[in-house]
């Protein structure tokens, strides 16, 4: 059984160590959950996996206690293993229908794409949500494909499930990536490299939450409106 409570995805903070300049991750997660961000990520490119499993398990702990998501990235193996909330795969990962096949029904899957084409076969393929990017120029992935807000806007359009642009995002650009027709916003340096990341989170979640206020105040019709005041 898939957990009844909706994904909070519009802060979705990535928890890479290299990003967090020498900091340690519990003490970056430990910042995300005070800032009040919902769902977290562990993202580890060069450690191997029975390496990553002690520091894994601690911060998904943390993540349970504070009742946030918690998802590993790429690792299959690792998400089983620490009971992640979910998993995340990337176009050279472990493809998604067989990562759905060996999940629990309960774990959702997220799958990074950055075309519309890639979007559209995720979400066929039993993505629970779809990141596209590279919004932005970012220096955290060296070799990003840069597809700008035109991939946000276009996959709206086609994408039923909730859309996280990556990529780039800072809390002064974070509105209009919203705007752009994205769910929620997924970051790795504006967080864990941020000289505060509580106070980082906190600023991210004021700037979308209120780009998403404006916005249903903007589609709710006149009279609608006029009713409430
Ligand atoms: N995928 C596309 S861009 C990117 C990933 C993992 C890096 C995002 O990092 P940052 O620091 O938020 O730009
Ligand atoms: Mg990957």
């Amino acid at each position: 059984m898939k957990p009844t409570t909706p994904l909070d995805i519009d802060l979705y903070v990535i928890l890479d160590r290299t990003a967090s300049r020498g900091r340690d991750l519990r003490e970056v997660l430990d910042g995300v959950i005070r800032g009040g961000g919902r769902i977290v990520q562990f993202r580890e490119k060069e450690w191997p996996s029975r390496r990553c499993l002690p520091l894994l398990e601690d911060l998904r702990g943390r993540a349970k206690s504070a009742g946030i998501r918690f998802v590993v990235n790429d690792r299959l193996d690792l998400a089983l293993a620490a009971e992640a909330d979910g998993l995340h795969i990337g176009q050279d990962d472990v493809p998604a229908p067989v990562a759905r096949k060996l999940l629990p029904p309960s774990m959702f899957l997220g799958v990074s794409t950055h075309s519309l084409e890639q979007a559209r076969k995720a979400e066929e393929d039993g993505a629970d949500y779809v990141a596209v990017g590279s919004i932005f120029p970012t220096e955290t992935k060296p070799q990003f494909q840069l597809v700008g807000l035109d991939l946000v806007r276009a996959a709206r359009q086609a994408v039923r499930a909730p859309l996280v642009a990556i990529g780039g995002i800072t809390p002064d650009n974070a509105a209009e990536v919203i705007r752009a027709g994205a769910d929620g916003v997924a970051v790795i340096s504006a967080v864990c490299g941020a000289p505060d990341p509580a106070q980082a989170t906190r600023l991210f979640l004021e700037r979308i939450r209120a780009e998403k206020a404006a916005q249903k105040g903007a589609h709710t019709p006149l009279t609608a409106r006029h009713k409430r005041l």
